[in-house]
């Protein structure tokens, strides 16, 4: 039933991250001859490594909705992607969540060393700024120029990385409901709003078109959070013990805040629901033309893994 109801929307997604890796493919250095071969090495085998490709997806299944062209969204949602590793490969260090595995794969540091991981994050985090400049972005320096500075704010201290650090600031603490979901608006909601954003800059859409599509993405993120950490509670009660060949959920032994924590299982799950109506409800201006949107939403809610 599942899989008849999310066929066309994994055939779908399954194209666009086709279509990325090719490009991320073409975009990332691959000298290994020279020095700092190991570097290129480590960009590569995190940026190369699969995943959802969740982000690129709402950026170019928004781009399609607004008519930008191919090329235009390709080089967006592939620097959007950049970042997102870069925040895994991170994320994934002994002093931030000490995950040894990433993708059902050795995480960055452990496949390299410390050092480089570190190097690769940044390398990645700098080099999709390098791609939003080119001109393959937008034939119009004012469109690259706010999606540079639009995308620097949602990733930056009032963005990803200040979740991150509210994050690891309030681990072992009680913090309320409200700060829970600003600190998971900051750490996931501002990259999926700026993912579905980027098409509206991309597309000179109108203000209005923008305000829904962000208000789309941060109830999306939102959900997706939630859910995220129903599927580690579910991992913790069914006391998985060889979860080495999957990506490691730690969420829960790093006692770090959580709308579970806050809320319980039941409310969490009902609270999900509500956010993917809301999100949906957003779309409603887009008609038709926003099917894939909308089963994105009920997909996330559905999602195992
Ligand atoms: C700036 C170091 C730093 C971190 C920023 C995004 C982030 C904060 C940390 C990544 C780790 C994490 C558990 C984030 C919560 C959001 C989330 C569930 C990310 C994983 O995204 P998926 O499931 O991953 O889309 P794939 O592998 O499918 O791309």
């Amino acid at each position: 039933m599942r899989n008849n109801m999310f066929s066309k929307l994994e055939n779908e997604m399954q194209s666009i991250a086709t279509a990325v890796e090719k490009h991320l493919e073409n975009l990332l250095p691959k000298d290994f001859s020279l020095l700092e071969g190991e570097l290129f090495q480590a960009m590569r085998y995190s940026a190369l490594s699969g995943g959802k490709r969740l982000r690129p997806f709402l950026t170019i299944a928004t781009c399609n909705m607004l008519g930008v062209e191919e090329k235009s969204s390709l080089q967006v949602a592939s620097a959007i992607e950049l970042i997102h590793t870069y925040s895994l490969i991170h994320d994934d260090l002994p002093a931030l969540d000490n995950d040894d595995y990433r993708r059902g794969q050795a995480s960055c540091h452990k496949k390299f060393n410390e050092g480089i991981a570190i190097l690769a994050g940044d390398a990645l985090l700098t080099y999709a700024f390098e791609i939003l400049a080119q001109d393959d972005t937008s034939p119009d320096p004012k469109v690259r120029l706010e999606l540079i500075k639009d995308l620097a704010v949602a990733i930056g201290y009032a963005g990803m990385v200040g979740g991150q650090a509210i994050d690891i600031t309030t681990e072992n603490k009680q913090i309320e409901y409200n700060e829970i979901v600003r600190l998971q608006r900051m750490k996931t909601g501002a990259l999926f709003s700026i993912s579905c954003e980027a098409a509206a800059i991309l597309a000179h859409a109108p203000r209005h078109i923008r305000s829904s599509l962000r208000a789309y993405a941060y109830n999306l993120g939102l959900a997706f959070q939630i859910v995220d950490d129903l599927l580690d509670v579910q991992q913790d009660t069914m006391n998985i013990e060889h979860l080495h060949n999957y990506k490691k959920r730690s969420e829960l032994t790093h006692n770090k805040a959580t709308l579970i924590s806050s809320i319980g299982i039941a409310q969490a799950r009902n609270h999900a629901e509500m956010l993917v109506q809301q999100a949906m409800d957003h779309l409603l201006p887009f008609g038709q033309s926003s099917t894939l949107l909308k089963e994105l939403a009920l997909y996330v809610l559905h999602r195992q893994g």
